[in-house]
């Protein structure tokens, strides 16, 4: 099946082999190999999440065509320093199949590495610079974005959101989770406060990639970022978030979904490291209000991230993949635990 669906893209040589690769949260991701031919990712994109697939691979074309010119302009390799998407044979930039779901294909991105957490101070700084230097190629980026997930980071947004979830109990969890509940609500005057600024125009909208875990990163062997994955979420939103949000794996001395909150705790060194290799690409183009905020952003992706695994779980995980029934309280008490962290020290 998976063979066949691979072949419905214009990939160079047939098709030898397709098989499972990482576990994201939200797509499918496989791996497909060619006979003598190089070596694709093939995805099958959450449908229920992203309700225009076609309007997200137009925005992933048109990010990374801008991206690949700017790499040819200072001499790097646009094949390797951005994803290629590689089109079904239609020239369409997905491919439908008979049961409804959309599939895509880029090419696999050879000899990188792809870190769950970061380990050394001298990783988070030139993780840092590669979200940096991703943001400062497209601050020239004209083309209008589809907004495919409206209010992705936009707190009023998520607050409705949770409102609704809390007054509507689908799972029948509220009760069990008061004290999270209580958490999120002691919060939200100061989310909003800050995203009243946005609104204000006083903190910009740019071209940001709003997925920026560490793992959506390929690093090659001399550490540098090689290369910016998962544009799917490529969207107009503060620079911050992206920032906030890589901060917030990052630096967790934890798992994301540690069930030992002992180990979860924010590492200043990272953090430290991170911000300095940010700003050593994002300086040219920041502004004052934007740097005054930054430290503030990792507490507001954190506290974002906490609420939207609790919605999640208030709402029966209907979103976010789980492993067991708890994942989502799992996770939210550990970013909590985060959150936490983040504020004694920031
Ligand atoms: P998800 O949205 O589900 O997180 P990703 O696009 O991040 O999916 O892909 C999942 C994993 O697959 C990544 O963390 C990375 O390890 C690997 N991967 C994805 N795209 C590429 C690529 N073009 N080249 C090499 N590895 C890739
Ligand atoms: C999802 O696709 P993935 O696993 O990289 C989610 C992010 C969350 C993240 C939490 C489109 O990211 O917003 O921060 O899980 N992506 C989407 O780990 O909702
Ligand atoms: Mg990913």
């Amino acid at each position: 099946m998976l063979n066949k669906i691979a072949s419905h893209f214009d990939v160079a040589k047939p098709v030898n082999k397709v098989a499972t690769l990482g576990e994201g949260f939200i797509n499918d991701t496989f791996i497909v190999e060619t006979v003598n031919g190089p070596r694709y990712i093939l995805q099958r994109k959450n449908k229920n999440i992203f309700t225009d697939i076609p309007k997200m691979m137009e925005n992933i074309y048109n990010v990374t065509t801008h991206l690949k010119k700017k790499i040819v302009e200072y001499g790097g390799d646009p094949l390797q320093e951005t994803l290629t998407v590689i089109p079904a044979i239609d020239d369409k930039l997905y491919y439908l199949d008979e049961e409804g779901d959309f599939w895509a294909m880029c090419l696999f991105i050879e000899d990188t590495i792809a870190y769950q957490k970061a380990d050394t101070p001298e990783l988070a700084y030139m993780g840092g610079k590669g979200l940096g230097k991703f943001q400062r190629l497209l601050s020239d980026f004209t083309i209008p974005l589809n907004d495919i997930l409206p209010g992705f980071h936009n707190m009023r947004f998520r607050f409705e959101q949770w409102d609704a979830a809390v007054k509507n109990n689908a799972a029948k969890r509220v009760d069990s989770v008061k004290d999270e509940i209580n958490f999120i609500e002691s919060h939200r005057k100061e989310m909003l406060d800050f995203w009243q600024l946005v609104e204000d125009g006083k903190i910009p909208m740019r071209v940001t990639h709003n997925d920026t875990k560490i793992n959506n990163f390929l690093f090659d062997k001399d550490g540098n970022v090689l290369c910016v994955i998962d544009l799917d979420t490529v969207l107009t939103s503060p620079c911050l978030n992206d920032f906030g949000d890589a901060i917030r794996s990052y630096t967790n001395t934890g798992a994301e979904d540690d069930r030992d909150l002992d180990q979860v705790s924010m590492d200043k060194a990272i953090f430290d490291a991170y911000k300095q290799g940010y700003l050593s690409e994002a300086d040219t183009f920041m502004t004052e209000t934007e740097k005054q905020y930054l430290d503030f952003s990792a507490k507001y992706i954190t506290f974002e991230q906490v609420l939207r695994f609790l919605m999640d779980y208030l709402n029966g995980d209907t979103y976010y993949k789980i492993k067991y029934p708890e994942h989502n309280l799992v996770r939210t008490r550990a970013q909590r635990k985060l959150f936490d962290s983040m504020s004694a020290i920031l």
